[in-house]
Protein backbone atom coordinates (compact mmCIF):
# COMPACT_ATOMS: atom_id res chain seq x y z
CA UNK A 1 0.00 0.00 0.00
CA UNK A 2 1.08 3.34 -0.98
CA UNK A 3 1.85 5.95 2.11
CA UNK A 4 0.34 9.47 0.27
CA UNK A 5 0.49 11.10 3.24
CA UNK A 6 4.67 10.53 4.09
CA UNK A 7 6.38 13.29 2.72
CA UNK A 8 9.09 13.34 -0.15
CA UNK A 9 12.86 12.32 1.08
CA UNK A 10 14.58 15.26 -0.07
CA UNK A 11 18.26 16.26 0.06
CA UNK A 12 19.87 19.39 0.84
CA UNK A 13 23.25 20.93 0.58
CA UNK A 14 25.16 21.83 3.86
CA UNK A 15 28.04 24.00 4.06
CA UNK A 16 30.43 24.34 6.85
CA UNK A 17 31.54 27.70 6.24
CA UNK A 18 35.80 28.92 6.51
CA UNK A 19 34.92 30.13 10.08
CA UNK A 20 33.06 27.13 11.07
CA UNK A 21 35.96 25.06 9.56
CA UNK A 22 38.98 26.63 10.95
CA UNK A 23 37.27 26.70 14.27
CA UNK A 24 36.69 22.93 14.32
CA UNK A 25 33.33 22.86 14.46
CA UNK A 26 32.58 20.40 11.54
CA UNK A 27 32.19 17.83 13.50
CA UNK A 28 30.08 19.84 15.71
CA UNK A 29 27.26 20.49 12.80
CA UNK A 30 27.65 16.99 11.42
CA UNK A 31 26.79 15.89 15.01
CA UNK A 32 23.61 17.67 14.78
CA UNK A 33 22.67 16.94 11.13
CA UNK A 34 22.71 13.17 12.82
CA UNK A 35 21.19 13.86 15.90
CA UNK A 36 18.15 15.36 13.72
CA UNK A 37 18.21 11.41 12.02
CA UNK A 38 19.54 13.24 8.84
CA UNK A 39 21.67 10.72 6.72
CA UNK A 40 25.12 11.86 5.17
CA UNK A 41 24.81 10.86 1.77
CA UNK A 42 28.28 12.61 0.78
CA UNK A 43 30.80 14.41 2.35
CA UNK A 44 34.48 16.36 1.48
CA UNK A 45 36.57 19.23 2.64
CA UNK A 46 36.90 21.79 -0.58
CA UNK A 47 38.79 24.75 -0.92
CA UNK A 48 36.50 26.59 -3.08
CA UNK A 49 36.86 28.29 -6.69
CA UNK A 50 36.11 31.57 -7.24
CA UNK A 51 33.92 30.16 -10.02
CA UNK A 52 31.87 27.71 -7.82
CA UNK A 53 31.22 30.52 -5.22
CA UNK A 54 29.92 32.82 -8.05
CA UNK A 55 27.79 30.23 -9.07
CA UNK A 56 26.62 29.29 -5.50
CA UNK A 57 25.69 33.16 -4.73
CA UNK A 58 24.64 34.27 -7.71
CA UNK A 59 21.43 35.69 -6.19
CA UNK A 60 23.61 38.33 -4.22
CA UNK A 61 25.55 39.47 -7.23
CA UNK A 62 25.73 43.31 -6.38
CA UNK A 63 24.27 43.11 -2.80
CA UNK A 64 26.66 45.48 -0.66
CA UNK A 65 27.91 42.33 1.08
CA UNK A 66 28.11 39.84 -2.13
CA UNK A 67 32.50 40.81 -2.21
CA UNK A 68 33.26 40.70 1.25
CA UNK A 69 31.09 37.37 1.29
CA UNK A 70 33.14 35.63 -1.74
CA UNK A 71 36.02 37.29 -0.16
CA UNK A 72 35.22 35.41 3.18
CA UNK A 73 34.41 32.10 1.63
CA UNK A 74 37.33 32.21 -0.23
CA UNK A 75 39.34 32.26 2.59
CA UNK A 76 39.87 28.28 3.62
CA UNK A 77 38.47 25.19 3.44
CA UNK A 78 34.76 24.40 3.57
CA UNK A 79 33.09 21.37 4.52
CA UNK A 80 30.38 20.66 1.80
CA UNK A 81 27.77 17.85 2.47
CA UNK A 82 25.11 16.25 1.11
CA UNK A 83 22.09 15.49 3.30
CA UNK A 84 18.81 13.75 3.09
CA UNK A 85 15.63 12.66 4.76
CA UNK A 86 12.17 13.94 4.64
CA UNK A 87 11.85 17.92 5.39
CA UNK A 88 15.41 18.11 5.75
CA UNK A 89 15.66 21.28 3.87
CA UNK A 90 13.86 23.59 6.56
CA UNK A 91 14.78 21.11 9.08
CA UNK A 92 18.22 22.25 8.88
CA UNK A 93 17.66 26.31 8.52
CA UNK A 94 15.76 25.35 11.62
CA UNK A 95 18.77 23.78 12.88
CA UNK A 96 20.95 26.25 11.56
CA UNK A 97 18.98 29.44 12.80
CA UNK A 98 18.48 32.98 11.66
CA UNK A 99 20.57 34.19 9.07
CA UNK A 100 22.44 36.53 11.48
CA UNK A 101 24.04 35.28 14.49
CA UNK A 102 23.33 37.81 17.21
CA UNK A 103 19.78 37.45 16.41
CA UNK A 104 19.70 33.67 16.03
CA UNK A 105 18.14 31.44 18.93
CA UNK A 106 20.06 30.35 21.48
CA UNK A 107 19.85 26.18 20.58
CA UNK A 108 20.88 26.89 17.23
CA UNK A 109 23.96 26.17 15.69
CA UNK A 110 24.22 29.81 14.68
CA UNK A 111 22.91 30.92 18.04
CA UNK A 112 25.08 28.73 19.95
CA UNK A 113 28.50 29.16 17.75
CA UNK A 114 28.00 32.46 16.16
CA UNK A 115 28.48 36.56 17.18
CA UNK A 116 29.22 39.75 15.32
CA UNK A 117 33.12 39.68 14.65
CA UNK A 118 31.80 43.50 13.61
CA UNK A 119 32.77 42.41 9.73
CA UNK A 120 31.59 43.59 6.57
CA UNK A 121 29.91 40.06 5.93
CA UNK A 122 28.35 37.71 8.61
CA UNK A 123 30.50 35.29 9.72
CA UNK A 124 27.45 32.49 10.21
CA UNK A 125 29.22 28.80 9.94
CA UNK A 126 26.79 27.35 7.83
CA UNK A 127 24.78 27.63 5.02
CA UNK A 128 22.10 25.41 3.68
CA UNK A 129 19.73 25.12 0.77
CA UNK A 130 16.55 26.99 0.85
CA UNK A 131 14.39 25.09 -1.61
CA UNK A 132 14.32 22.08 -3.49
CA UNK A 133 15.51 24.07 -6.74
CA UNK A 134 18.62 25.86 -4.54
CA UNK A 135 19.46 22.36 -3.35
CA UNK A 136 19.95 20.72 -6.84
CA UNK A 137 21.43 24.05 -8.20
CA UNK A 138 23.88 23.86 -5.35
CA UNK A 139 24.45 19.84 -5.27
CA UNK A 140 25.85 20.25 -8.97
CA UNK A 141 27.92 22.96 -8.40
CA UNK A 142 29.99 21.01 -5.29
CA UNK A 143 29.20 17.41 -5.59
CA UNK A 144 29.25 17.25 -9.77
CA UNK A 145 29.36 13.61 -9.75
CA UNK A 146 26.06 13.59 -7.65
CA UNK A 147 24.09 15.87 -9.64
P1 LIG B 1 21.24 32.38 4.56
O1 LIG B 1 22.67 31.89 4.56
O2 LIG B 1 20.66 32.37 5.96
O3 LIG B 1 20.37 31.68 3.54
P2 LIG B 1 21.31 34.66 2.75
O4 LIG B 1 20.38 35.82 2.83
O5 LIG B 1 21.11 33.68 1.63
O6 LIG B 1 21.30 33.93 4.17
O7 LIG B 1 22.78 35.29 2.66
C1 LIG B 1 23.89 34.50 2.31
C2 LIG B 1 25.02 34.82 3.26
O8 LIG B 1 25.47 36.16 3.06
C3 LIG B 1 24.65 34.77 4.75
O9 LIG B 1 24.68 33.46 5.28
C4 LIG B 1 25.69 35.68 5.36
O10 LIG B 1 26.96 35.00 5.48
C5 LIG B 1 25.82 36.76 4.30
N1 LIG B 1 24.89 37.88 4.53
C6 LIG B 1 23.56 37.91 4.29
N2 LIG B 1 23.00 39.08 4.58
C7 LIG B 1 24.02 39.87 5.03
C8 LIG B 1 24.08 41.24 5.48
O11 LIG B 1 23.08 41.96 5.54
N3 LIG B 1 25.32 41.69 5.86
C9 LIG B 1 26.43 40.92 5.83
N4 LIG B 1 26.42 39.63 5.40
C10 LIG B 1 25.22 39.10 5.01
MG1 LIG C 1 20.59 31.71 1.42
Amino acid sequence: MTDTTAAQTERSLVLVKPDGYRRGLSGEVLRRIEAKGYTLVALAVVEPSRGQLEEHYAEHQGKPFYEPLLEFMSSGPVTAAIIEGQGCIPGFRSLAGATDPTAAAPGTIRGDHGRDWGLAVQQNIVHGSDSPESAAREIAIWFPAQG
